[in-house]
């Protein structure tokens, strides 16, 4: 729509032009002969888009699914920036793309705060923004069009809903587990909502929650504070890791302590709750036990996006705030739903032919 007004623009700058040449009381000015009109290509779609890093397999998976969705041979000019983790970097590529005077905006953003100034710019620019996973927390609403992603706190309720019944499968009182929260990156959506979602979780079983500290969703980070976690407290018995590559350093962290990881709670294996599910290793080793539970996050957000610009090329108006559905994975057989807020969420038990075809995504 606003690429039409463009060129509309053009059109009507050059019509003027020719009349006021043609109205000055010279000889009518020659107005150059229309070129030969080519078959002209529709023009390209330019698409800013403001990825906040490269910090995990889902990042990966996020970032390919726009790459593959917007690429040249489908019509578009995509231009794609690394904010790598700093939210410095996302305002200075947006700016970027203002100057470029880009169709759309497509914003990752890295925390949820701090986005107020540079998007009113690009509301004056005329550019509409995508936000698509992270949300901002803007003083007002307008300054984005619409948001797509996941229920990151309904996330980690079905997680916690999860362990709750596990639990009681087990007759093992939850009085009794020893909880560590290893966090993504701090301010960021998907925190925020999966702590939520365990600190609720956790009042309402009684769960000890012993700590929470960031591992930044990172594999080396969250490695690093469960080798601390596990020197300060020998009664830890469940991690809860904002995500999978958070997971894999957890379990080289126990594994490195001489504990073992496993749904044996009673014979005093730690339990692993993680999020994502988007890699052939986390799935293995859901499927192994090592990870007992994990909450899907859904990466392959690219052509949700492409549909959105679809709509708003034709003139209407998408949904605000879109939601992508999500399940469950385990391999513990007797949890094949969980209930949050009187909904079910069905739970994919894992064996050996899903996960194949899991891998295979
Ligand atoms: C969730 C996304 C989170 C993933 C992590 O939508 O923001 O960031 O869960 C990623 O793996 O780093």
């Amino acid at each position: 729509m606003r690429r039409l007004f463009k060129s509309l623009q053009c059109f009507l700058c050059f019509g003027l032009l020719a009349s006021m040449l043609a109205s000055c009381g010279k000889e009518a000015a020659v107005v150059p002969e229309e070129p030969e009109v080519q078959a002209e290509e529709t023009p390209k779609i330019t698409i800013g888009f403001s990825q906040l890093g490269a910090e995990s397999d889902w990042r990966s998976m996020n970032t390919e699914s726009m790459l593959s969705t917007f690429s040249a041979e489908l019509g578009y000019n995509l231009i794609y920036e690394n904010g790598q983790q700093k939210q410095a970097n996302q305002i200075t590529a947006i700016r970027k793309f203002i100057q470029q005077d880009v169709d759309y905006i497509v914003l990752a953003p890295v925390t949820e705060t701090g986005w107020d100034t540079v998007l009113e710019e690009a509301k004056n620019a005329g550019i509409p923004v995508i936000l698509m996973d992270r949300r901002v927390d803007v003083q007002d609403e307008e300054l984005f069009t619409c948001w797509i992603g996941s229920d990151f706190e309904v996330e980690g309720r079905k997680a916690c809903e999860w362990l709750h019944r596990y639990a009681q499968l087990q007759k093992f009182s939850e009085e009794d587990l020893h909880i560590v929260n290893i966090q993504g990156t701090l301010g960021a959506t998907a925190q925020l909502g999966r702590t939520r979602g365990l600190q609720d979780a956790a009042k309402l079983y009684s769960w000890d929650l012993l700590e929470e500290t960031t591992g930044d969703f990172t594999q080396t980070k969250g490695k690093e504070v469960m080798t601390d976690l596990l020197k300060k407290y020998d009664t830890i018995n469940v991690v809860y890791c904002e995500n999978d590559n958070e997971a894999f350093g957890v379990i080289e962290a126990i594994e490195e302590s001489g504990r073992k990881v496993g749904c044996d709670l009673a014979g005093g294996e730690i339990l692993v709750l993680s999020f994502d599910g988007v890699s052939p290793i986390a799935i293995n080793d859901c499927l192994e036990g090592k990870i007992a539970c994990i909450a899907e996050c859904n990466p392959l957000l690219g052509s949700r996006v492409q549909t959105i610009i679809e709509e708003l090329e034709a003139g209407k108006t998408p949904e605000k705030f879109e939601y992508v559905s999500e399940t469950l994975f385990s391999a513990v057989e007797d949890i094949t739903e969980v209930e949050v807020d009187g909904v079910s969420h069905a739970v994919t038990v894992l064996n050996a032919e899903n996960v194949e075809k899991l891998n295979k995504r």
